[in-house]
């Protein structure tokens, strides 16, 4: 019989979130392991690799701020970097900081339950070894469980059928190939373009036609570069101190009490410029009706000027949902795609795919060749990649049944009946809503520090209280309810699997207010939590 071993804190994942909080905590002191279920480091940026992945958020904010060495040595080569980049970046830092010691890969946990006599995880990988931890931390990453999406008679068919989440790592060749795309979230409006140059034909299959502004992509100059970098503490506060943790405030007025020249002169710049933070143009393009539907109109204009066919444009124009309540996508020319002769669209709320054929795909409307068919159809968000684990706490009581009627949670960190186990990046913060690696290192420093003040007073338990999380998951309510989030199916309210509860998953009162609330909670001695 193997012995267990012991850990002070257990990190599951080894994407951007778990391998600060490695070297965060292992910096305090305690010892550390983190299990990866991946034979690579780098979590989605591991397992994303299809053509045209990258960031949609600017490379010199996407990193991490921990340390000033670190900012001041890596060169980014463009403003959004690709996925490549990204994954070297994480490679780097996994050396320079000497991580991957600490770091079992290949290790899959099947199932983490809690000794309630020593207030320690029990942590057990899929090949039956074993962890005894005080402290467990997942850092699972919100978009990292695929959906498993399939047609009936997949296996009849001949031809490759590949999963934008799980790309394979050596090149797919789709010159001369007649491919389908699947899904037009980011992951299919990313690599429309890209591969509609490589295949002889693409059809692209769309179930909701989405929202999707410019990347405004460009190379990192050698002057841009010196001057972020002249100015980086400045530019990571500013970024901080933002509603989204992109770096930039929003004008403080209403978008529909603004002169109209002078808004659509803000539209305008935000489009050519702000990609994913065209939201934040005005303060209230997420609050107010009104406010959105100006926006939303001229996304919606922009949109269609790019697309010659009116039959097309009809299609590919989001209509029905207000601007920015499902995630808006960040293209290099995904509308303009559709004006070349070898790329097609099927608007499958029209007509639906039926079945896989051994040749290619049937619709209702009849069948279609294919040599490749690709499922960009995006995952089972925030708490997919969480219940796959069998997390057993208090009195025998699972996540799963906890979490029945969707996730509850202190401050998206601590769930009352799981002492001891932590989130980074969990439902009920900011998490999918902001700058993802941002709001994780909030909150890894916040964590580092109750692990510490626990440690120095002999604390064995953390545990958030009833009362706290009960009034945690009504304040997300709340403002999520002042949002217009509420009034559109999907994934921040779970919309995205058939069956799961619809309650609104991410924190949206910002990262600034949130870091607050995290900072009054420490100040307080860890409110929320009993500390036994
Ligand atoms: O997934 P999605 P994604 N049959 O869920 C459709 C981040 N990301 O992988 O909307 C047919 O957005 C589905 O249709 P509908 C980013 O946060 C970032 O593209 O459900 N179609 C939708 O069109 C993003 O939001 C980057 O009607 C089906 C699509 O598939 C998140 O990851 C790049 C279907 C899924 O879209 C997820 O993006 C990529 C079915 N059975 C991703 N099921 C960056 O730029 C679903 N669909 C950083």
């Amino acid at each position: 019989m193997v012995e267990d071993v012991r850990i002070d804190i257990l990190v599951i994942g080894a994407g951007l979130a778990g391998l600060r909080a490695l070297h965060t905590f292992r910096a305090q002191g305690f010892g550390v392991q983190v299990l990866e279920a991946s034979d690579e480091i780098g979590g989605v940026w591991n397992f994303n690799r299809y053509p045209g992945a990258r960031c949609d958020v600017e490379s010199f904010d996407y990193s991490y701020r921990f340390s000033e060495e670190l900012e001041q040595e890596w060169r980014w080569s463009e403003r959004y970097a690709k996925q490549p980049e990204i994954l070297r970046y994480i490679n780097h830092v996994a050396d320079r900081f000497d991580l991957r010691r600490d770091v079992s890969l290949n290790t899959r946990v099947r199932s983490a339950v809690l000794d309630p006599a020593t207030s320690r995880w029990r942590i057990e990988a899929e090949d039956g070894r074993a962890w005894s931890a005080q402290r467990f931390v997942m850092a699972v990453g919100q978009l990292s469980m695929p959906k498993a999406t399939t047609y009936p008679g997949q296996d009849t068919f001949a031809g490759q059928v590949l999963y934008s989440a799980r790309w394979p790592r050596e090149p797919v060749a789709l010159e001369g190939k007649r491919v389908a795309i699947i899904g037009t979230g980011s992951s299919g409006v990313q690599m429309t373009p890209i591969i509609a140059a490589q295949a002889e034909h693409l059809t692209v299959f769309q179930r909701t036609a989405n929202y999707s502004i410019p990347a405004a992509n460009a190379p990192v100059s050698d002057a841009e570069d010196a001057a972020v970098k002249a100015n980086y503490r400045a530019r990571r506060e500013a970024a901080r101190n933002s509603p989204s943790g992109l770096g930039f405030a929003p004008d403080p007025r209403s978008a529909a009490e603004v002169d109209p020249d002078e808004r659509e002169r803000a539209f305008e710049a935000a489009w050519n410029r702000l990609g994913f933070g065209f939201a934040l143009t005005f303060k209230d393009i997420l609050l107010n009706q009104a406010a959105n539907d100006i926006a939303s109109a001229f996304v919606q204009r922009k949109i269609g000027e790019q697309i010659e066919d009116p039959v097309l444009r009809e299609k590919l124009v989001p209509q029905g949902f207000p601007f920015g309540t499902r995630r808006p996508s960040v293209d290099g020319g995904y509308f303009a795609t559709f004006n070349r002769p070898n790329v097609s669209l099927v608007d499958i709320s029209e007509t639906p795919i039926e079945r896989f054929t051994p040749t290619g795909l049937r619709t209702t409307a009849g069948d279609l060749p294919f040599d490749v068919v690709i499922y960009a159809t995006g995952f089972d968000v925030f708490t997919g990649s969480i219940l796959k684990i069998d997390i057993v706490g208090r009195d025998g009581q699972t996540l799963g049944d906890a979490w029945a009627g969707g996730p509850a949670s202190y401050l998206g960190i601590g769930v009352h009946g799981f002492p001891n186990l932590f989130f980074v990046g969990g439902p009920g913060s900011p998490s999918l809503l902001s700058n993802v690696i941002l709001s994780s290192e909030e909150q890894i420093d916040w964590l580092a520090a109750l692990f510490d003040s626990a440690r120095q007073q002999g604390v064995e338990e953390i545990e958030a209280t009833e009362a706290a999380q009960s009034d945690w998951v009504d304040h997300v309510n709340a403002r999520a309810h002042e949002t217009l989030y509420m009034k559109t199916p999907s994934y921040y309210v779970g919309a995205e699997m058939p069956g799961k509860p619809r309650v609104f998953m991410p924190y949206s009162g910002g990262v600034r207010g949130y870091r607050r609330i995290l900072e009054k909670a420490a100040a307080q001695g860890y409110d929320g939590f009993d500390l036994r």
